[in-house]
């Protein structure tokens, strides 16, 4: 009875740390990898961090190829294609802060806007450049960093969940 408590334990702690310091993006969102979906408009409202992972899901007409260039991704070159990816449902895990750019490389589905560039940023969410050129009021501040309680609070729990493991 026990072991299997602790057990549960565990398993939540685990769930709700990888909650906090990763996050799996649905590329296109409930649409997933198709031409009919607005990539532009999906990427711009998400914020990929370093450890975070991209998921393609596509039909058989579809697959997955990573460009190595932004020339490459303008042009639709999908004959340059570094990696490959096929199946119906493709993993990338964004491994360190840079852009990443993937395309359809089914003949003509790029062209029709199948593809999506991927600018990664460091796990803190620290931007990479300075914000602002003057100083801002203190009572505005506030408002700058909406992401980091979350983060805190769930990391917060998980540390509450592992203490407990010791406790209990
Ligand atoms: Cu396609």
């Amino acid at each position: 009875m026990e072991t299997s408590y602790r057990l549960l334990v565990v398993v939540i702690a685990a769930v709700f740390l990888r909650q906090a310091f990763a996050t799996k993006h649905t590329v296109g969102g409930s649409q997933g990898w198709d031409e009919s979906t607005d990539f532009d408009s999906w990427s711009s409202a998400q914020t990929f961090k370093v450890g975070d992972e991209l998921e393609f899901k596509y039909s058989p007409l579809h697959n997955v190829a990573e460009l190595p260039s932004e020339s490459a991704f303008k042009q639709c070159d999908v004959s340059a294609a570094s990696n490959s990816l096929s199946g119906g449902d493709s993993k990338v895990k964004l491994t360190k802060a840079s852009t990443r750019y993937f395309a359809c490389g089914t003949s003509g589905h790029c062209e029709q806007g199948m593809k999506v560039k991927i600018t990664t940023v460091a796990a803190d969410g620290s931007p990479s450049s300075p914000t602002g050129s003057s100083t801002t009021p203190a009572a505005t501040t506030g408002s700058t960093s909406a992401a980091g309680p979350r983060h805190q609070l769930l990391s917060f729990f998980g540390l509450m969940v592992f203490v407990a493991i010791f406790f209990v």
